[in-house]
């Protein structure tokens, strides 16, 4: 084990990740969508610190920031790229490591890299996706499933809730969507795809562990379910009579969370987080619900049994409560298994700072190395969060973590490069 002081490299990412962190759409809280101004001022950060470690910067069909370091020298690999990445846009009222942290430690990566006199023999590529958290349209990873060639065309015409399409948002920010499918990355090009996260969890810090090697990342679906009632007056249509659309979303919600608690072995889970109700009155007995639904599981088959009793539960409470209970499914991506050369790579890169066997984890988080797990081998490095917090302002990574994943992800590129 050798003796790394993690502490400047630290604090030069905890810097630039709260420089990152103080770009929002709102005032005391951090909150960071898809195609907004406060990603455009992100992205021109962002491009900012990639053209001083040297990358040569474009941005993609898909409001992607690439930063591009050539190799070193020539050879065998030379006509191919690492690709390392992750994503600037945040939840609502977000964390600020949550993607950034990946995107920084990509870049200071590089700077290390040159600082160390090392000439690689293959490309490096640095991505900084717009899209990961799916919150402001209802697809998610629209960067990086453009960047693996898995985007449809059909993206363009997604809105958001004020009725904005994607193609539409992409003409203002400055992108080019008509280029959407030729953004794709060929797979010979590639060499993989690596990317550094926070756990969002809190096993690292249980087992006193600064980083992790991801194994696998879950199973996920997104769904839009549709409770079609009958609005009436809250005042004078009988209990037994009612086809109330709101409570059938309760006894719904309820559903969904008895599926889930009973998958726990499977990892298993079953969430709705989002609730609109028309017309939303106080006297009215309400005639319409619209539901989020987020399913995911540690096998494909786990998920898609999920989905199918939710599906089926959902028609017996719409019979029983004469409603209609529409389930459509807007996102779904199956398991990401990280590679074993990558994990084998980070392994020895965590263990050379730790003087430990690394700790392996499975990520019940998304990320998107499930969309690039679809175009190359993909590994993942986690970093201990303070007691598993994520998407939440109480997100907090240790300066000395900072450093060391920045170094892990060095070291991994090294290994991977044979020096
Ligand atoms: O939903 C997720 O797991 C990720 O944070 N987008
Ligand atoms: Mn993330
Ligand atoms: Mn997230």
């Amino acid at each position: 084990m050798t003796s790394f002081d993690p502490k400047p490299i630290g604090e030069r990412a905890q810097t630039m990740i709260d420089n990152l962190g103080s770009i929002s759409a709102e005032a005391g809280r951090l909150t960071r969508l898809y195609l907004t101004p406060e990603h455009k001022r992100a992205a021109d950060l962002v491009a900012e610190w990639m053209r001083r470690a040297g990358l040569t910067v474009r941005m993609d069909a898909a409001a992607t920031m690439h930063g591009f370091l050539p190799p070193g020298k020539t050879g065998p690999r030379s006509n191919r790229r690492l690709l390392i990445g992750s994503h600037i846009d945040t939840v609502i009222d977000a964390g600020r490591y949550d993607g950034p942290l990946g995107v920084v430690a990509g870049i200071l990566a590089v700077e290390e890299l040159r600082a160390r006199g090392v000439a690689l023999p293959f490309g490096l590529e640095i991505l900084a996706f717009g899209d990961e958290e799916g919150i402001r349209f209802p697809k998610t990873l629209i960067g990086s499933s453009t960047a693996a060639g898995t985007i449809e065309k059909s993206i363009l015409d997604m809105t958001d809730t004020d009725g904005n399409t994607v193609g539409n948002m992409l003409l203002k920010f400055g992108s080019d969507p008509a280029a959407i499918k030729s953004e794709a990355y060929r797979r010979g090009d590639v060499i993989g795809y690596l990317e550094v996260h926070i756990e969002q969890g809190p096993l690292l810090e249980r087992w006193n562990e600064p980083l992790g090697v991801v194994l696998a990342i879950a199973a996920q679906s997104r769904h839009r379910i549709r409770i079609a009632g009958e609005a009436g007056h809250a005042g004078t249509i009988p209990m037994p009579i009612r086809h109330d659309a709101l409570a059938a979303a309760a006894e719904f919600i309820l559903m969904v969370e008895e599926v889930g608690l009973k998958g726990e072995k499977d990892h298993l889970v079953a969430t709705v987080g989002e609730i609109t109700v028309r017309p939303g009155a106080v006297n009215v007995i309400a005639g319409e619900a619209q539901l989020s639904l987020d399913v995911r599981a540690a096998s494909d088959e786990a998920r898609a049994q999920a989905v199918d009793a939710i599906r089926l539960r959902a028609r017996q409470i719409g019979q029983r409560r004469g409603v209609v209970i529409g389930v459509e499914t807007v996102h779904e991506k199956p398991v990401a298994i990280c590679a074993p050369r990558l994990r084998s790579s980070i392994g020895k890169a965590i263990s050379g700072l730790t003087g430990r066997k690394p700790r392996e984890l499975l990520s019940g988080a998304g990320h998107d190395g499930l969309a690039m797990a679809q175009l190359t081998e993909i590994g993942m490095i986690f970093v201990r969060c303070r007691a598993g917090i994520s998407h939440n302002p109480l997100e907090h990574v240790s300066v000395g973590d900072l450093g060391l994943a920045v170094e892990a992800l060095t070291r991994t590129i090294l290994d991977i490069a044979g020096e």
